[in-house]
């Protein structure tokens, strides 16, 4: 049956300490999606990469909490814990034989990780590799026609649509075709230590990094210490003044202005980092509070992403034995 509204899928990974990149880039945008979007703790991506399983389990719990936190509300969408929908790996699968050896060997973050990995001589783990078709397939067994993301996962949505393109055209038409969608300012929050690195939230440099749980006092510190450049006056510009931009990028998502006319009411950066300090502890006070509250009750956590993965289990189930079938395997 036909959906008049935009299914939504969207995830995050249990890496580390939410950050406000992850609030302004994306889980705004999951907050104003229409109704039964489906938003995930997508736990495995989080095996890529060197992990301690006792945080993981840790931060998957506080991503989940802090999602709700953010004004995700169990009535109007599912929330969940990829690793308790056995449909994602069994789709994955048939998206490996899909996608080619090329294209995944070409994902930005795969070449900029497996440097950084080999730099620091740790082993690449293959999973590293494959994890853009994990992606693709929590995107595609749920009829996805949305993915809010920040700027920094557009290239794995893409690498998502040309696997449904080629699954459709190889063996009928199987999947809904899903697009990216950014938000018009803050796709991309910088470090504010390293305004040409992305705020992330697996680095180390904790001063560069705003966390959604961070004590006002600190959000204050982390943003007035921010690293901007000599030249007189604030002007908008993201190549020459990476800085400035981030913050005013920064200033106008939270307030809804537009960064360029912002940069016109400063003469200097003291005025601007104290307005986006006040800005951000604004739009972070309501989150650490509903924290708070959630922290105190894990068992109505649980409960969510115990409905949420029963629900979407069932959203699932029908689209990967509809592939299954198109592909030629025999459907129980
Ligand atoms: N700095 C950012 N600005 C805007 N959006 C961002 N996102 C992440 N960082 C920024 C968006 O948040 C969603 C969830 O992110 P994620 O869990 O996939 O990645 P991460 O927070 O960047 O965590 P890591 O472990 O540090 O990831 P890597 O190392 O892969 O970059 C996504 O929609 C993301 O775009």
């Amino acid at each position: 049956m036909a959906r008049d509204t935009a299914r939504v899928f969207s995830g995050i990974k249990p890496t580390g300490h939410m950050t406000l990149g992850n609030y302004l880039g994306a889980v705004r945008q999951w907050v104003a999606a229409p109704d039964d979007g489906l938003f995930c703790v997508v736990d495995l991506h989080a095996l890529t990469v060197e992990h301690d399983p006792a945080r993981v389990r840790r931060l998957s719990r506080q991503a989940a909490a802090l999602l709700l936190a953010s004004g995700l509300d169990p009535e109007r969408c599912t929330l969940f814990v990829q690793s308790h929908v056995d449909e994602h790996t069994r789709l994955a699968y048939l998206l490996e034989c899909t996608a080619s050896d090329g294209e995944l060997r070409r994902m930005v973050q795969y070449k900029e990780k497996t440097a950084r990995a080999r730099t620091s001589g740790e082993q690449v783990r293959l999973s590293l590799l494959t994890y853009p078709v994990l992606m693709a397939a929590d995107i595609l067994a749920y009829g996805t026609d949305e993915v809010p993301v920040g700027e920094d996962q557009r290239q794995h949505v893409e690498l998502t649509r040309d696997l449904a393109v080629r699954f459709n055209q190889r063996y009928g038409h199987t999947f809904t075709v899903p697009r990216a969608t950014l938000p018009a300012v803050a796709a991309r929050v910088m470090n504010l230590q390293d305004p040409t690195s992305k705020m992330g939230k697996s680095d180390d440099s904790g001063p560069g990094i705003v966390y959604l749980l961070d004590e006002p006092e600190t959000v204050t510190r982390k943003v007035m210490r921010a690293v901007t450049d000599n030249e007189g006056g604030v002007v908008y510009d993201r190549a020459t003044r990476p800085g400035a931009a981030n913050l005013l990028d920064i200033l106008a998502a939270c307030t809804g202005g537009d960064p360029e006319r912002l940069a016109e009411g400063y003469d200097g950066y003291g005025a601007l980092k104290r307005d986006v300090a006040e800005a951000v502890v604004e739009v972070l006070r309501l989150v650490r509070e509903r924290h708070a509250e959630l922290a105190a009750d894990p068992a109505a956590v649980e409960g969510v992403l115990r409905a949420g993965a029963e629900r979407a289990r069932g959203l699932a189930r029908p689209v990967v034995d509809r592939a299954y079938e198109a592909i030629g395997l025999l459907v129980p």
